[in-house]
C-alpha cells in the first residue's frame, strides 16, 4: 500500500495500473504495437502478446506506424477518461529498432503531456538507451527476465541477435543475461521504476525463479511479476517449447509464495494483449482498430 512507499515513488505509481494494485481499479492503460522486429527468439513467443512477452491464442494485433499509433492514442484518450498510461510492449522489442517507439512517444507527448509512458523490453538493447529513456521521462520500464543462469537460458532462448551477429546456445543466453542485469542496474541508478516480468515455465525455470527474484531485488527492481506460460498448441513445432504445458494455478502460487520477502510480488497482472485498451482485465482494443479511427484529430 501507499504507506510503505516513499512519497516520490507513490507519486509515480499512484495512477499506474500495473505498478500499483490500488490504481488498477481506477486507471486504464493502453498499448500500441509499433515495434517492427525483435532481436531475440524466445521459445514460447508467438509475437501476439505484450509486456509479458507472453504466448496465448488470440487475434493478431495490428502493427502500427508511429503516426497511426499516435492517432490511436488520441482517439482512445477522447473516449476512455481513465487512460493514464501508454505502454509499448511488443510484439517485437521496442528498444531494438527504437526509432519507432521514440517517434510514437514524442508525437503523443505533444498532445497529451501528462500521459505516463511505459516500455516493456527483453533488455538486450536496454543499456544503449538508458539516457534517452531518462530524458524522455519514461519512468516505468518492464524487463522480462526468465533466468539468471545462462544454462537455463539456453533452454528458453534459441538465439539472440547482437552486434550484427546471431549468437546461440549458452553464449547467447549469457549475453542476454549480462545486458539485462546491466540495464536494470543503470535504470534503477537513475531513479527509473523497473518491474521485472518472468514467465514461469514448468520444468525449465520454476525453481530457478527464486534466484531471479533475489538477483533483481539486489539490483533495485521495484516489483516482480511471475506470470504463467500459457501454452499455445496452435503454434505446433515452430517453437522449441511446443508441447510444453503451462503451470497450474497452484504451481504458480507456490513459486510466488516462495518469493515473498524478496522483491515485491505483483499478483494482479492480467497478461494483456499487445493491443490492449482499458482497465486491466478489460479489453477494448477491438473498438479502436485502425479502420475505426477518425482520420483527423485535433
Ligand atoms: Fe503495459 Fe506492461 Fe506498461 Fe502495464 S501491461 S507495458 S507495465 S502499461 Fe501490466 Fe498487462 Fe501485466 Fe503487463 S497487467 S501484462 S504487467
Ligand atoms: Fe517474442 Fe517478445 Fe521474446 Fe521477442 S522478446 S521473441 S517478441 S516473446
Amino acid at each position: 500500500g501507499p504507506s510503505d512507499l516513499a512519497p516520490e515513488v507513490w507519486e509515480k505509481v499512484k495512477d499506474h495500473p500495473c505498478y500499483s494494485e490500488e490504481a488498477h481499479h481506477y486507471f486504464a492503460r493502453m498499448h500500441v504495437a509499433v515495434a517492427p522486429a525483435c532481436n531475440i527468439q524466445c521459445n514460447y513467443c508467438n509475437r501476439k502478446y505484450d509486456c509479458a512477452n507472453e504466448s496465448r491464442p488470440g487475434v493478431v494485433s495490428e502493427r502500427l506506424t508511429p503516426e497511426q499509433g499516435a492517432r490511436k492514442v488520441l482517439a482512445v484518450a477522447q473516449s476512455v477518461p481513465q487512460l493514464s498510461v501508454l505502454g509499448i510492449a511488443g510484439p517485437g522489442d521496442a528498444l531494438y529498432d527504437w526509432r519507432h517507439a521514440k517517434a510514437t512517444f514524442e508525437l503523443v507527448a505533444e498532445s497529451l503531456p501528462d500521459i505516463k509512458l511505459c516500455i516493456s523490453t527483453n533488455g538486450l538493447s536496454l543499456p544503449d538507451h538508458v539516457d534517452e529513456i531518462v530524458n524522455m521521462n519514461i519512468d516505468h520500464v518492464t524487463i522480462t527476465i526468465n533466468m539468471v543462469d545462462p544454462k537455463i537460458g539456453a533452454k528458453i532462448y534459441p538465439w539472440v541477435f547482437f552486434d550484427h551477429k546471431r549468437h546461440t546456445g549458452v553464449a547467447a543466453a549469457r549475453l542476454l543475461h549480462e545486458r539485462q542485469m546491466l540495464g536494470l542496474e543503470m535504470l534503477t541508478a537513475r531513479g527509473v521504476l523497473v518491474k521485472v516480468n518472468s514467465v514461469l515455465i514448468p520444468g525449465i525455470n520454476d525453481e530457478h525463479l527464486i534466484e531471479v527474484n533475489k538477483a533483481v531485488k539486489e539490483r533495485g527492481a521495484f516489483l516482480h511479476n511471475i506470470m504463467p506460460l500459457i501454452s499455445d498448441p496452435a503454434h505446433g513445432t515452430a517453437f522449441g517449447l511446443s508441447g510444453q504445458r503451462g503451470p497450474t494455478g497452484q504451481e504458480l502460487k507456490k513459486v510466488q509464495d516462495a518469493c515473498e520477502g524478496g522483491a515485491k510480488m505483483m499478483r494482479h497482472c492480467r497478461q494483456c494483449r499487445a493491443d490492449a485498451v482499458g482497465l486491466l482485465g478489460e479489453d477494448r482494443g477491438q473498438e479502436f482498430t485502425l479502420d475505426k479511427l477518425p482520420e483527423f484529430l485535433e
